[in-house]
C-alpha cells in the first residue's frame, strides 16, 4: 500500500486478529509480532489501532522496528490530514517532578557519589527508581557491598614525596585515566532521555572505559557511533537461548572495535527484586535489541523480570570454548564468587573475572566481591605469576569512593567497576553529572593516594590495608550515611483499595 493511510483505517485494526500501530507517523502491522514482543503483547494491544509513539520512543532503540518487523509488515505512512493533534495532558505528577528537577542542587554542590544517589531518588519516576535501586530478597547483599569496604582499614606510608601522584592505569590493554570502568547497567532511558549516551560522551572526554550493556535502551550501534574514534569500549553479554543471535551480536561488536567481552554468569535466572516487582510491569515494555524470540512474558513481576526470559539458563563451562571460537576479544566472566570458579575460568583460557554479586541483585546474602578477592587472589597465586599479565581480576559492587577502589587494588584487583554511581549521576544531571562524578573521583584519588603514600597504582600494595576484619560478618561496623538516609525500607504487601 503506497498511498497515505487515514487514521480511521488504522483504527479498524485494533485487536488480536489484526493489530496495527502508528510509530513516528508510520503504520505497522504487528499482529504476528504480538507474542514475540519482549515486553509482552498486552502493552502493544493497549495501542492497537492508535499512535504508540509516545510510549514506544523512550525505551526502544531507534532501529528496533526495522530490526524486528519484516518489511512487508511496514504498511505505509499515515495521512497527516486525518491526524487529530492530541495535546498531552501534563499531570500533577509531571508538574511535581519538574519542580523537583528545577530545584536540584547545583552540580558544583554535589561533593560525592552518594549525593547523586539521593538526587536521583528524588527526581526519578517511581518505576525507574524501583528498577535501578532494587536488590534481591531482603537486600542484605547490597548493603554488605558497602559495609565490606568499611571493614578494611588503611595502613598509610609516610614521607614519600607525593608531589605528583598518578592514578591512571591500563585495563585489558586499554589506557584508562582512572582505575575504574563504567560497569553495565540496563535501561538507561528510564533515567534520562539520552540514556547510555550520557556515559559514552562523558567517558570520551575523560578517558574512561564504558562497558556497554546488552540491555541498553540505546542500540549498540548508536552507542558505538557516539564514541570517539578509538575510544575503548567493553561489552557486557547476556547469552541468548538462540546462540545464533549471540554469535551475530558478539561478532558485530568485535567488528566495531569492542575490546573485551564480559559474559554475565551470575544470572541464569533473575533475582527477585521486590521493590521492582511491587511496581507491577503494566506498561511500556522496556525494549532492547537482542531479546528476539522471547515468549510467555510475566507482566506482573517488575521491569527486569518482564524482559529477561531470553537469557539462557543452560549456559555452562562447556560454552567457553565456543565463545573462544567465535571471537578474539578478551573474554571475562562477570559474576565469579569463589576460588574454585576463578581457577576454572583461568584454566578455561579466560582473560579475567569480575568478582561481582550483580550489585546485590541476584543471590541475596552472597558475599561481597571485596571479601571474595582475598581467597581468590590467594588461589590464583598458586596457579601462575602474580600479578598475572594475562589474567585480570576486577571487583564491583558498592563502590562509591576512590578509597574503596584503592582498597580493592591493594588486595589484588586490577581495576574496579562502578555501575549505579554513574547511572545515578546521569539520571540526575545527564552527561554533565557523569563528568562531575569523574572529577570527584579524580580529586578523591589525588588526596587518598597522597595520604596513603602511593605515587602510582603499582605502589598500592597489600601492606597498605588491614583486611583482618573483612570476613567478620558480625560485630560493629561504622554507620553509613547512604545506608541510613538513602536506602529505602522494603515495602509491604498492599491491601486492596488501601
Ligand atoms: C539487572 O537488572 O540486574 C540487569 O542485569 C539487567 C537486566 C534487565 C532486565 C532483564 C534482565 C537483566
Amino acid at each position: 500500500m503506497s498511498s497515505l493511510i487515514p487514521t480511521s483505517t488504522v483504527a479498524e485494526h485494533a485487536d488480536l486478529d489484526s493489530c496495527w500501530i502508528i510509530v513516528h507517523s508510520k503504520v505497522y502491522d504487528v499482529t504476528e509480532f504480538l507474542d514475540e514482543h519482549p515486553g509482552g503483547s498486552k502493552i502493544i494491544l493497549k495501542y492497537a489501532g492508535k499512535d504508540a509513539t509516545e510510549a514506544y520512543e523512550p525505551i526502544h532503540p531507534p532501529n528496533a522496528i526495522l530490526d524486528n518487523l519484516p518489511i512487508e509488515k511496514h504498511i505505509g505512512s499515515i495521512d497527516p490530514n486525518t491526524v487529530v493533534k492530541v495535546v498531552k495532558e501534563v499531570t500533577e505528577e509531571d508538574r511535581r517532578r519538574q519542580a523537583l528537577m528545577d530545584a536540584r542542587p547545583p552540580l558544583d554542590e554535589i561533593l560525592n557519589l552518594h549525593d547523586f544517589e539521593s538526587v536521583a531518588k528524588t527526581v526519578l519516576t517511581p518505576k525507574a527508581w524501583a528498577y535501578y535501586s532494587s536488590a534481591s530478597d531482603d537486600e542484605i547483599t547490597i548493603r554488605e557491598n558497602r559495609a565490606a569496604f568499611q571493614r578494611v582499614w588503611f595502613r598509610p606510608r609516610i614521607l614519600r614525596d607525593v608531589t605528583s601522584v598518578d592514578w591512571s592505569t591500563n585495563i585489558l590493554g586499554c589506557k584508562s585515566s582512572l582505575p575504574v570502568y563504567i560497569s553495565a547497567t540496563a535501561l538507561g532511558k528510564l533515567g534520562h532521555p539520552d540514556g547510555e549516551l550520557n556515559l559514552t560522551r562523558a567517558a570520551a572526554k575523560h578517558g574512561v572505559i564504558q562497558m556497554i550493556p546488552t540491555l541498553a535502551s540505546c542500540s549498540f550501534d548508536e552507542i558505538v557511533d557516539a564514541a570517539q574514534p578509538n575510544q575503548p569500549l567493553f561489552l557486557q553479554l547476556y547469552v541468548n537461548k538462540d546462540r545464533e543471535i549471540t554469535k551475530k551480536y558478539v561478532q558485530h561488536a568485535e567488528k566495531r572495535g569492542v575490546k573485551a567481552l564480559f559474559i554475565t554468569v551470575d544470572a541464569p535466572q533473575l533475582g527477585r527484586r521486590e521493590k521492582d516487582m511491587r511496581m507491577k510491569f503494566v506498561d511500556d515494555g522496556a525494549g532492547a535489541k537482542v531479546q528476539e524470540g522471547q515468549k510467555d512474558v510475566k507482566k506482573d513481576q517488575g521491569v527486569a523480570r518482564a524482559i529477561s526470559s531470553f537469557i539462557d539458563p543452560s549456559l555452562s563451562w562447556k560454552d567457553i570454548p565456543w565463545f573462544r571460537s567465535i571471537t578474539n576479544m578478551h573474554i571475562i566472566l562477570k559474576g565469579v564468587s569463589t576460588p574454585e570458579d576463578a581457577i576454572l575460568a583461568y584454566e578455561a583460557g579466560c582473560q579475567g573475572i569480575v568478582l561481582s554479586n550483580h550489585g546485590g541483585r541476584q543471590l541475596d546474602t552472597a558475599r561481597s566481591g571485596l571479601e571474595n578477592l582475598i581467597d581468590i587472589v590467594a588461589a590464583l597465586k598458586t596457579k601462575g605469576p602474580w600479578p598475572n599479565p594475562n589474567f585480570s581480576v576486577f571487583v564491583d559492587g558498592g563502590v562509591r569512593r576512590a578509597s574503596d577502589v584503592l582498597k580493592a587494588i591493594a588486595l589484588g584487583a586490577s581495576a574496579v567497576g562502578i555501575g549505579r554511581g554513574f547511572l545515578y549521576a546521569f539520571s540526575s544531571y545527564g552527561q554533565e553529572g557523569v563528568e562531575r562524578a569523574f572529577e570527584i573521583l579524580r580529586d578523591e584519588f589525588e588526596m587518598n593516594m597522597r595520604l596513603l603514600g602511593a605515587r602510582n597504582i603499582r605502589e598500592v600494595v597489600p601492606d597498605m590495608v588491614d583486611a583482618s576484619a573483612l570476613s567478620a560478618h558480625a560485630g560493629l561496623t561504622p554507620t553509613d550515611n547512604l545506608f541510613n538516609t538513602t536506602y529505602q525500607p522494603l515495602g509491604l504487601a498492599q491491601f486492596k483499595n488501601a
